[in-house]
C-alpha cells in the first residue's frame, strides 16, 4: 500500500518536532504507512519581512492569515491552488474555530486518501477565500477556545493515522471500537482484586462469560447515560 501523505502547513513547525515519534503514530511511520512533514509558512513568503498575516479590512483587533502564502503552500504541496484542480485524493483541511466537528467517519475518510494538507489558523483568524476556493474541509475539534490550529492538527493526524491498514496490533481492530458502536467502552480493572477496600465487580473474577458480556454491555449503558447522554438520543 502507497503511505498515506501529511503535510502541515504552520507558522509553528517546531511544534511538531517529536509529536509523531511516539506509539501507534511512530510504529505505523516505522512501517512505511505514513509520511508527515510540518512546513513552515513564511517558506511562501516574498516580501523582506516574510509578513504572514495583515490587519482585518472594515476593522477590528487583531490579525488575519494572508492568502497568497496559504494558496502558494498549497500549490507546491498539493500540485493545484483551486480546490477543483487537486487530485481527487487529496484532501485540504482547514483548522478552524469556524469548521464542521470533526468525527471518527471523517477521520476514517482522510485514512482512505492519498494525501491530508493540513492548514493551521492562528491569530484572530485567516482570510476567507482559502475556504472558499482553496480547502475540500473546513474542521473544529470541538466548542472550546485554542490558540491556533496545531492542537488541532495533531489530534486529526492521531485520529487518522491509526485508522491506517496496518497501524493498530491484530489483537485489536479499527471497527470493534468505542465511538463505532456507540456506546462508551466499559470500565475495566485489573489486580489486584481489592485495592484501598474497593473491589472490582465480582463477576468479572467468576469466568462465566456470558455474565460478564452482560454485566459490560449494562455498565456501558449506564456510563454512556451519565457521561454522555446525546449518544443515546
Ligand atoms: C471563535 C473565536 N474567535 C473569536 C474572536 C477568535 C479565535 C479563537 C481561536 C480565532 C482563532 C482561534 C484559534 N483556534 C483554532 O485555530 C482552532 C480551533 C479552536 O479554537 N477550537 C476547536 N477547534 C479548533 S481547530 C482550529
Amino acid at each position: 500500500m502507497k503511505p498515506l501523505r501529511v503535510d502541515i502547513i504552520t507558522i509553528f513547525p517546531d511544534y511538531f518536532r517529536e509529536a509523531f515519534d511516539y506509539g501507534i503514530i511512530r510504529r505505523a511511520r516505522g512501517a512505511g504507512l505514513v509520511n508527515i512533514e510540518a512546513h513552515d509558512l513564511r517558506a511562501w513568503t516574498s516580501d523582506k519581512h516574510k509578513s504572514v498575516d495583515d490587519r482585518p479590512f472594515g476593522g477590528g483587533d487583531g490579525m488575519v492569515l494572508k492568502p497568497e502564502p496559504i494558496f502558494a503552500a498549497v500549490q507546491s504541496l498539493a500540485g493545484g491552488n483551486r480546490r477543483e484542480r487537486i487530485a481527487a485524493g487529496t484532501r485540504v483541511a482547514l483548522l478552524s474555530p469556524q469548521g464542521r466537528p470533526f468525527t471518527q467517519s471523517l477521520a476514517a475518510e482522510f485514512a482512505a486518501n492519498e494525501q491530508l494538507v493540513l492548514i493551521c489558523g492562528r491569530y484572530e483568524g485567516v482570510d476567507e477565500r482559502v475556504s472558499d476556493a482553496l480547502v475540500t474541509d473546513e474542521i473544529s475539534i470541538g466548542d472550546y477556545v485554542l490558540s491556533g490550529g496545531e492542537p488541532a492538527a495533531l489530534v486529526v493526524i492521531d485520529a487518522t493515522v491509526r485508522l491506517l491498514p496496518g497501524a493498530l496490533g491484530s489483537e485489536t481492530s479499527a471497527s470493534n471500537e468505542s465511538f463505532t458502536d456507540g456506546l462508551l467502552d466499559c470500565p475495566q480493572y485489573t489486580r489486584p482484586p481489592e485495592f484501598e477496600g474497593m473491589r472490582v465487580p465480582e463477576v468479572l473474577l467468576t469466568g462465566h462469560h456470558a455474565e460478564i458480556a452482560r454485566w459490560r454491555r449494562e455498565a456501558a449503558e449506564e456510563k454512556t447515560k451519565r457521561n454522555r447522554p446525546d449518544l443515546l438520543k
